[in-house]
């Protein structure tokens, strides 16, 4: 089998299959528990996930299961397109964002200790920048994927959604590094933990839901409620993300994988 070793492909099947290559499922469980973001009054919110029997082993069809789903396009981990954001109105539905952005280089910036001291903790250029001096350039198609331990609430929507006396209180980044990751580098898109890409105070920026509106409209993505951060590097691990390809859809629930070099 060592033919399959002469291209990259196949250096990566042999990876798959020796383990020096790693699967890591950056997707939160969907069930009919999982948070979904609730926007205050007067907005309107989204479902979270139901599902009604069509049949079940039974008179409705006597050897089959399945269901009817109703969910909101931006429920449980989920992609965010162009289209979502009036800044992105005239950019891609999911059917139309090119898999070249789907899959790509992951690049982890871990805010983990400084969101356990403050829960609202805003990541800055000055984070961004000092991520660049240790690991080198944002490449082209890079996902930056902020970890912040906020999974280890993912089971709890009070805890994980966490709207306390000033609104909700999740981190996220501020406005100058939104304008920064929508326009001083190419990449693909910005991955989270939390239930949104927009810091949980991000409603009262300017402008309000500062990724939302600066990184959608420049055509990027963004991608939510992740899970496993932990168990990737900073940088070497590749992410692939899968919408569901819907035509003229603003996000999709979505599963997301990372494959991670070992040793
Ligand atoms: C609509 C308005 C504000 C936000 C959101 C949706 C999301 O978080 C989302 O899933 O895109 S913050
Ligand atoms: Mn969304």
């Amino acid at each position: 089998m060592s033919s399959t070793r002469t291209t990259q492909v196949g250096a990566l099947l042999e990876g798959l299959a020796d383990g020096s290559v790693e699967i890591v499922d950056l997707t939160q469980p969907l069930s009919e528990s999982t948070p979904v973001i609730k926007l205050p009054p007067p907005f309107a919110n989204t479902p979270r996930l139901s599902r009604e029997e069509i049949s079940r082993y039974d008179n409705r069809g006597p050897a089959w299961a399945w269901y009817t789903l109703t969910i909101g396009e931006h429920a449980g981990t989920h992609l965010d397109a162009p289209i979502h954001w009036i800044t992105g109105k005239d950019g891609a539905d999911v059917a139309s964002i090119p898999p070249s952005m789907l899959i790509g280089p992951a690049c982890v910036v871990d805010k983990t200790a400084e969101t356990e001291a403050n829960p609202g903790y805003l990541l800055t250029v000055d984070d961004l920048e000092a991520w660049e001096a240790e690991n080198g350039r944002l490449p082209e198609r890079a996902w930056v994927l902020m970890r912040t331990g906020w999974q280890s609430r993912a089971q709890d929507e009070a805890a994980f959604l966490n709207v306390g006396q000033n609104g909700p209180e999740t981190p996220g980044p501020d406005v100058d590094a939104s304008r920064w990751l929508a326009h001083e580098r190419p990449i693909s898109g910005f991955g989270t933990e939390t239930v949104g890409i927009d810091a949980g105070a991000g409603g009262g920026f300017d402008p309000p839901f500062p990724l939302h509106n600066l990184l959608l409209g420049a055509g990027r993505l963004g991608l939510t409620q992740l899970a496993n951060l932990d168990r990737l590097p900073i940088t070497g691990a590749l992410i692939v993300v899968s919408p569901l390809r819907l035509v003229g859809g603003t996000g999709s629930p979505s599963r997301a994988f990372a494959l991670v070099p070992k040793g």
